[in-house]
């Protein structure tokens, strides 16, 4: 039987750790590349990096998407046989303040990973982390495969570019997918994100470490789903015999502001919400103190007000649905939150 080489990129995030373990479990060998400045504590990939059974399969290498010299080299040496390109400036608030440095990761990055393999491993199959985000300002019930884009944000305008550059080389003939994935979360899902900030928050609050919590934009719907069950959903697009797009979802979606209420009612609190606007507080009522208000800093200057993904495509054509229910991720946030607090 053939090797199974893979290559990923964006490694030490939360996609990017999921991603090897599964590959790991299916006996791929895994190479991933990590930068320079990466957190050194690793944290996400800790347990790889000290598994006795990984030692000889599972291989960082500094590196970084902006350095096409790197890249070509690595994936000249390596030859992988699977290349999962997830690193990115992932923070869509962030890339208003550094538009130019999101494009060089998000956009040129792409380009510099893309040429690498057809340089150096053009049998290579190729995926890359699209997004939800590309749908921006839509006003449609559901987003599919077939949903106009309308990016809104520095983030989701150098994805784009990245999304139609993938598409060029698969009408090139290189074996190259876009999966459009809508949010999804974890323990592993930094404190920047808004489910790990409230679910940080919350347990804060309640252990009496801070005193409230600080949130932007509370309307906004997501269709949020886990991490875990998604990156299944990365590999069997590489599966496949032809390369193609897909969606990746729940099909349901919820404010942020509910959101907050089931961590909320989860973790026991009784309170209630006052006022609108930016003098909108979340009240609770055993202390009779604000725990929530916001933080007009928080908002974006152009904002996706509403996301819901149709993966009818991915269940039919790549047998994937999920199977954690919204309810099922928080509790898993929660519980691991409440076990490392
Ligand atoms: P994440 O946790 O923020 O991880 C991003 C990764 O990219 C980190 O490993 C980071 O490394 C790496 N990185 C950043 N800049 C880099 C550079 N210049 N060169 C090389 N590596 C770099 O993101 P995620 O949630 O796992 O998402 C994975 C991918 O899917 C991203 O491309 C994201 O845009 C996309 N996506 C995510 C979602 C979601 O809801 N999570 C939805 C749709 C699409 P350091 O540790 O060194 O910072
Ligand atoms: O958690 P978020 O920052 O995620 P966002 O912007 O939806 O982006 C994530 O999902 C995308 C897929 O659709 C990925 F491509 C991207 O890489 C990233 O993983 O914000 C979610 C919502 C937004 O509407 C935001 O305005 O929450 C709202 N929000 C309200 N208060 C907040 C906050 N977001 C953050 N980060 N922090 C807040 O305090």
């Amino acid at each position: 039987m053939n090797k199974k080489i893979a290559l990923i990129t964006g490694i030490t995030g939360q996609d990017g750790s999921y991603l090897a373990e599964l590959l790991l479990r299916k006996k791929y060998i895994v190479h991933g590349i990590r930068r320079r400045a990466s957190n050194p504590k690793l944290d996400n990939i800790k347990s790889l990096l000290e598994s006795k059974k990984y030692s000889k399969k599972f291989f960082l290498h500094y590196g970084d998407l902006t350095d096409s010299s790197n890249l070509n080299k690595l994936v000249g040496r390596i030859k992988p046989t699977e290349i999962y390109n997830l690193a990115a400036q992932s923070h869509v608030h962030t890339s208003f303040d550094v538009p130019e440095y999101t494009a060089q990761v998000n956009g040129i990055g792409c380009l510099n990973l893309l040429e690498a393999m057809a340089n150096h491993a053009p049998k290579a199959k190729f995926y890359q982390a699209s997004t939800s985000e590309l749908y921006g300002e839509n006003n449609t019930k559901f987003q599919n495969e077939m949903t106009p884009f309308q990016p809104c944000s520095p983030y989701s305008i150098s994805k784009l570019y990245a999304y139609y550059l993938t598409k060029n080389y698969r009408s090139r003939g290189f074996f190259v997918c876009n999966g459009i994935l809508f949010n999804h979360e974890s323990p592993r899902r930094a404190s920047s994100f808004v489910t790990k900030k409230i679910v940080e928050g919350i347990i804060n609050i309640k252990n009496k470490k801070i005193k409230k919590l600080y949130l932007g934009n509370l309307y906004a719907k997501r269709d949020w789903g886990y991490a875990e069950e998604f990156v299944v959903a990365m590999w069997k697009m590489l599966q496949k015999k032809k390369p193609d797009d897909y969606v990746i979802s729940t099909g349901k979606s919820i404010t942020v502001k509910d959101f907050v209420n089931k961590v909320l009612k989860k973790l026991g609190f009784h309170y209630k919400w006052m006022g609108s606007g930016i003098n909108e507080v979340c009240k609770d009522l055993s202390s009779g103190k604000n725990i929530i208000e916001i933080d007009k800093f928080f908002f974006r200057p152009t904002e996706v007000n509403f996301l819901r993904g149709d993966y009818s495509k991915a269940k039919k054509n790549l047998n994937w649905k999920p199977k954690k229910t919204l309810d099922d991720l928080i509790s898993i946030m929660i519980n691991h939150e409440i076990k490392n607090n």
